[in-house]
């Protein structure tokens, strides 16, 4: 059997369970999308949530040193405490913000959302005397969300802030909802929208954007200077259907990983978990896995299989909120890593794979890893940072 050393830092975290992600994968995936962009457009990372559960400091920080220009998140919090880690970067928060936090956004040079002209009103009245807060403008061009929807109040949007001192119009984007679906005409639809919006702008801020990663990958007019790059910075394709599509091959950031911490043979009619709803053929080796629901590994993963010496295994048994069973082809020693995502010998479990099984998309199945759950980050194939969220 093949044994493998992680050398983990036995300090950092205290349990076996934890995700790894691969930094130079995501300095790949910037890279290859810089290329196919060119010069002149700049990059949006987006590393709201986490960073799509990778971990939002060591994504951004990546982001930045592979040629990212902009850091995107969905709440000023999330962008407060990326300044509070050290990233001086701009970064522009995508979703609605208060504007009784103008005046702090502004301090921290902070962008924000804007698509109301009293939120800009409120947010005047809030700033200091020589405080300039950065606004992107968003134009609502089908994704029934958040944004503008007419001409008439962009027009006012953007009157005011040329008039007030206060603010610097710094963006206008739009968000799009069918990017990665084949069917383009909704898609058509938005673009068209948003190019019917800007007719009326008097003059252009500095950063026009609307492309996704599903956008930036398959069209070129929709890029005019800056993308907001987010799945596919992480590996993982925008859809299913779009795989076939993708210009270059994106390389998959996360592994989620654990080791058996408890084995054991039942005997014909021994069963396993709550409801007793797996019960033993013959005699059968069984593992214990510490991971569960409570870490995004959740009861429907029921049945799905992992790796452990590069062979596929079934969960069995209902998934605990911290722990879960699997059946094991004969025995082995507690201790033996197990890959419930990523690479083992000539075996993969791909984040969509689990995301088919959940029948969801694999950016839920990336976010749903808890904070309870350790990142490694590996860099140059050497592990250079481990992250405990819990005991931060
Ligand atoms: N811009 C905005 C405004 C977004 O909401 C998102 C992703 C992105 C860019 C990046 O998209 P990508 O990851 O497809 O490249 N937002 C979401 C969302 O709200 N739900 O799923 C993805």
């Amino acid at each position: 059997m093949r044994k493998k050393e992680i050398g983990l830092e036995t300090t950092l975290f205290h349990r076996d369970t934890w995700a790894e992600v691969n930094l130079d994968h995501i300095r790949k995936n910037i890279s290859s999308m810089k290329t196919r962009l060119g010069t002149g457009v700049s990059l949006f990372a987006v590393v709201k949530a986490n960073a799509y559960g990778h971990g939002d400091y060591e994504v951004a920080k990546t982001a930045l040193e592979a040629g990212a220009d902009f850091l995107s998140v969905a709440f000023l919090d999330e962008a407060l405490a990326l300044r509070k880690k050290g990233i001086t970067a701009p970064i522009l928060v995508l979703g609605v913000s208060r504007p009784e936090s103008a005046s702090l956004a502004a301090d921290q040079g902070i962008s924000v959302t804007v698509f109301d002209d009293a939120w800009l009103e409120s947010a005047s009245a809030q700033l200091k005397p020589g405080q300039v807060l950065q606004v992107h403008v968003k134009v609502d061009s089908g994704m029934g969300r958040i944004g503008i929807r007419d001409k008439n109040k962009l027009m006012k949007v953007e009157g005011l802030l040329k008039e007030k001192k206060c603010f610097n119009f710094q963006g206008i984007f739009t968000h799009f909802a069918t990017a990665d679906e084949l069917d383009t005409d909704y898609y058509e639809k938005q673009l068209a929208a948003f190019k019917g919006m800007l007719t009326v702008l008097t003059g252009r801020p500095d950063f026009v954007h609307a492309a996704n990663s599903a956008a930036s990958l398959r069209f070129a007019d929709p890029v005019w200077n800056a993308v907001r790059m987010g799945i596919a910075m992480y590996g993982l394709s925008p859809s299913v259907e779009m795989k076939p599509l993708l210009p270059y091959p994106l390389q998959q950031a996360i592994s989620l990983k654990t080791k058996l911490v408890a084995v054991k043979q039942l005997v014909k009619g021994e069963s396993v978990s709550y409801g007793a709803t797996y019960t033993a053929q013959g005699n059968e080796w069984i593992g214990t896995l510490p991971i569960g629901y409570a870490d995004g590994w959740i009861r429907k993963l029921q049945g799905q299989e992992v790796l452990i010496d590069g062979i596929r295994v079934p969960i069995v048994g209902r998934i605990c909120m911290d722990q879960c069973m699997i059946k094991l082809p004969g025995f082995f020693p507690a201790g033996t890593e197990v890959t419930l995502m990523g690479n083992d010998g000539d075996e993969s479990i791909t984040v969509d794979e689990i995301a088919a099984k959940l029948e969801t998309i694999n950016y839920e199945v990336t976010c749903m890893i808890g904070a309870r759950v350790p990142r490694i980050y590996m860099k140059d194939h050497q592990l250079q940072h481990v992250r405990n969220f819990i005991l931060e």
